[in-house]
């Protein structure tokens, strides 16, 4: 095996770097070698798409739910995306399902009745989603798009 040489300068940090792990007493090392790799098949995902619950683009409280992308209440996402409900003002939910006569929950996710809070729902399959809110029916409605 061959010798390995450093620098004075090398060897310097590679001494300092040394002394402050052995001075960690036992806690565990943080530092560049301690960072988590992922494991599995996924791929790294990419950032919750936000949708606003509870007050438009200009901040007026409404019953609405407002892509911050789109600015409507339409989401559209790539599957395997990640959508993120922001609760802005009011007492809403998301809940899954549509509003023919009445509005029904499919049981794909539903946040429950919530106010100031975020609720996220991965989508794994393309299709569209409608859902709606629980207390406010068929006034406000979305729709998420999986492509
Ligand atoms: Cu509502």
């Amino acid at each position: 095996m061959r010798e390995m040489r450093f620098e004075p300068a090398a060897r310097a940090a590679v001494l300092a770097l040394t002394l402050s792990v052995s001075a960690g007493c036992g806690n565990t090392v943080s530092g560049p070698s301690a960072t988590p790799t992922p494991s599995g098949p996924t791929p790294t995902p990419s950032a919750p798409h936000i949708v606003f619950v509870g007050q438009d683009q200009s901040g007026n409280r409404l019953n609405v739910f407002v892509d911050q992308a789109s600015g409507t209440s339409t989401t559209t996402i790539h599957v395997g995306d990640t959508v993120q409900w922001n609760w802005l003002s009011g007492t809403h939910s998301t809940t899954s399902g549509i509003c023919p006569n009445g509005c029904i929950p499919d049981g794909t996710w539903d946040s429950g009745v919530e106010s100031g809070a975020t609720f996220q729902h991965t989508f794994p399959s393309a299709g569209s989603y409608p859902y709606f809110c629980r207390v406010h029916g068929t006034m406000m409605q979305g729709t998420v798009i999986v492509q």
